[in-house]
Order: C-alpha cells, then sequence, then structure tokens
C-alpha cells in the first residue's frame, strides 16, 4: 500500500517547472486546464500561472492514466467521480494507472486475425487488449495502414459473403471507432497553428478514413476539427464562412457520396480567405475519373500519402499526391 502523502497547496512553481516534473507540455498542460477545468493555479503578480505540488500530483496521475491508453477526459471524469465520494485526491494520486501492455513481437498480419477474431466473437476484452498490445507495438501509421485497415477490409468482405451478419459489422466498426476516437481525443489541440476541419461528403456513412485522417492530422501537429460522416454542403459552408479554416478536407467511400463534390470548390469560393479544398477516400481510388472532374486537391490513394500532401500544400509547394 503506498504511503499517502499530505500534498502542500500553496502555489510556487511556474509552467516550465511543473512540465520539466511531470513530462507534460505547456501547451498540453494550459488545454487540459480549460478544457476540463481540473486545475486552479495562482497568478504571480506578473501574470504568470503557479503551481502547487498538489497540482503536479494530479498532473502526475492523469499523465500516468493517459499514458495507460485511458483518454484524458474518461481520466478526468474518473478523479472527479472519485473525489466526489470523498475520497480525497491525495488517496487517487496514489492509485496506479492499469499496467502498460508489452510490446508484442507479432507481426502485423497475426494481429489482423486475432483482432478480427475477437471482433467477430464480440469478445470485447480480448479486442481491448489486442488493440492496446498492436498499439504499443506499432506507431500509428503501421497501426492504422497494418492493422486497423485490414481488419476492417476482412470485416466487410466477411459481410459481403454472407458469413458474418450486419449487426456483427456495425459492432467491430463502433468498437474501432471508438478506440481511434479515444485516441484522437487525446491529443493535445494546438490552436496557433494551420485550421484543418475534416469530415464526411454528403450521404457519407463511412467515417473510419476521416477520423484517421483527423488523428493523424493532429498528431502531426495540426489544429484539426473531426466533423463526422454526411455533412451537408449548405450547412457546413456557413460553419466554414464563420470559423475560417484554411482548410477543408471531405472523404467519400461509396459512389453517391461524391455527387456534389465537383461543386465543393465553387461554393467555397466567395468565401475570404477562400479555405483550400482537400478530397480523398476509396469513392475516388475506386474511380480515378472522378479526381480530375472534382476541383480542389485530391490528397491521394492511402492516408499516409494524404498526409504528406497536406504538409505540402500548407507549406505552400505543389503537392504530387500520386509520389507514393
Ligand atoms: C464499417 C463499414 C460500414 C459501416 C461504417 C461505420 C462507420 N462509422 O464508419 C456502415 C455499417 C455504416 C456501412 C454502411 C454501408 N456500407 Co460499408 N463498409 C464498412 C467496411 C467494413 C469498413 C469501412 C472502413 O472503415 N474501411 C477502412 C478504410 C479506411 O479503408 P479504405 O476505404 O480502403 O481506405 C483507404 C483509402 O480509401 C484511403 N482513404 C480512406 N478514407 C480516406 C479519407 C481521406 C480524407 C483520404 C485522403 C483517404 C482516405 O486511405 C485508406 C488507405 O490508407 C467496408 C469494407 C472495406 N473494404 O473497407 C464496407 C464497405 C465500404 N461498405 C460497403 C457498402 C456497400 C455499404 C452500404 C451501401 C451497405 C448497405 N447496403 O447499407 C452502406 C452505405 C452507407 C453509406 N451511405 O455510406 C462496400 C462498398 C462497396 C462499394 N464499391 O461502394 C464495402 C467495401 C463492403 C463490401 N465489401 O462490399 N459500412
Amino acid at each position: 500500500m503506498p504511503k499517502i502523502v499530505d500534498y502542500p497547496e500553496d502555489a510556487k512553481y511556474n509552467i516550465k517547472s511543473v512540465s520539466q516534473r511531470t513530462g507534460v507540455q505547456p501547451v498540453t498542460l494550459r488545454a487540459w486546464e480549460r478544457r476540463y477545468n481540473i486545475l486552479e493555479p495562482n497568478r504571480a503578480e506578473n501574470g504568470y500561472r503557479l503551481y502547487s505540488e498538489r497540482d503536479i500530483a494530479l498532473l502526475v496521475w492523469l499523465k500516468n492514466q493517459v499514458d495507460a491508453g485511458i483518454s484524458i477526459s474518461s481520466a478526468v471524469a474518473d478523479y472527479r467521480s472519485t473525489t466526489s465520494k470523498g475520497i480525497s485526491p491525495e488517496a487517487v494520486f496514489n492509485t496506479p494507472a492499469p499496467t502498460i501492455s508489452r510490446r508484442s513481437n507479432l507481426p502485423a498480419n497475426e494481429f489482423v486475425k486475432l483482432f478480427y477474431n475477437a471482433l467477430i466473437t464480440r469478445d470485447e476484452e480480448t479486442a481491448s487488449e489486442i488493440f492496446e498490445k498492436a498499439m504499443a507495438s506499432f506507431d500509428l501509421f503501421p497501426l492504422v495502414e497494418l492493422v486497423i485497415f485490414p481488419t476492417l477490409r476482412e470485416i466487410g468482405d466477411a459481410w459481403f459473403n454472407g458469413k458474418i451478419y450486419i449487426a456483427v459489422e456495425h459492432f467491430a466498426s463502433g468498437f474501432i471507432r471508438s478506440k481511434l476516437m479515444t485516441i484522437y481525443q487525446a491529443l493535445p489541440v494546438n490552436r496557433k497553428v494551420s485550421y484543418i476541419m475534416i469530415g464526411g461528403a454528403p450521404g457519407e456513412l463511412h467515417e473510419i478514413g476521416s477520423l484517421v485522417t483527423a488523428l493523424l492530422l493532429r498528431e502531426a501537429g495540426y489544429r484539426v476539427e473531426y466533423l463526422g460522416p454526411d455533412l451537408p454542403l449548405d450547412d457546413l459552408i456557413q460553419y466554414i464562412q464563420e470559423e475560417k479554416p484554411k482548410m477543408v478536407i471531405l472523404s467519400a467511400t461509396i459512389l453517391d457520396a461524391t455527387e456534389d463534390l465537383d461543386k465543393f470548390d465553387e461554393m467555397i469560393s466567395s468565401i475570404k480567405p477562400k479555405p483550400i479544398f482537400g478530397f480523398g477516400g476509396a469513392a475516388f481510388n475506386r474511380n480515378p475519373e472522378l479526381i480530375s472532374k472534382t476541383p480542389g486537391y485530391y490528397l491521394g490513394e492511402t492516408i499516409s500519402q494524404s498526409i504528406k500532401t497536406v504538409k505540402t500544400i500548407l507549406e505552400g509547394k505543389k503537392p504530387n499526391p500520386l509520389a507514393g
């Protein structure tokens, strides 16, 4: 049983020393503070934030939870619900984070088999365990391209060939979506960089491709807002007009969802400054003739390529999405 320490509450540490002691970047720290209202640093006379030992203990605890794969919002909710039951924050800080799964040497295709089997048998515990192991074993790009997408494609084939019920396919894609959303939400939002909106074209319900694009762009440091599937264009345009993103990305997996995208670039042309329009998804890969008919930037056949294309465009250079 760890010893419970009574943490002093007088605030005397500046953000730099707190960041060094906790390993939480100042930008993340401010984002957590703003979003969850969980720390209340004092202000020095010069306006700088000052933190106490108790704030530092809370930050270390939060960071341990996040490192163990729990989203920051869930960790904050756990903290709030435990302390609201009268349990002292000090006792919470002494609860260990769940053990982090160790890296596994399994190749990606073995992960796909295991993950697929766990999902189609609706074995959530095993599926979560495999997902965590895969996360610990691969960086984000190979995780999505070599484990998650192939698993989804296997599931799509199984449904297409009548091997699994549509309900099972819904369960599996819902499970994967929520895991990806947790990673996306745990990434810090940097507000001082290019602002990108991402979502699904009208009528498009497949959202994992656009969610992963959002996640990887956020991981690359951009300010990204993931807007979900099936966005009505008129409404989206009003939103863009108000929020003024630098770039808007729409994805289409089914052919029907590409129907109005050839007009989108024209529809946003009166917005000042005009945002850059990027698009991609399986519908364009399957029907490459649509690419030249859609004004805007085709981002590439894969999501990895699309991240490179976005970076090139935002650096003001000419992209080559077919570069591979
Ligand atoms: C999960 C799923 C669903 C879920 C989606 C849930 C969700 N929240 O996303 C639900 C149940 C809603 C669904 C519905 C339907 N689905 Co469905 N679905 C799938 C499944 C199993 C996985 C899709 C997925 O996420 N794949 C992972 C993605 C990321 O892989 P990918 O598209 O190959 O991605 C690569 C590129 O396309 C690109 N990319 C992908 N997205 C993006 C985005 C951007 C911005 C960029 C730049 C690049 C990019 O990068 C990837 C490689 O790096 C696929 C099977 C499959 N083979 O994909 C079927 C599949 C896509 N569905 C299919 C069909 C037919 C349907 C329905 C019409 C079924 C029906 N009769 O109701 C509806 C259509 C609904 C609609 N209006 O959109 C077909 C499409 C066939 C076709 N030629 O159009 C597939 C291929 C299944 C099959 N084998 O027939 N589906």
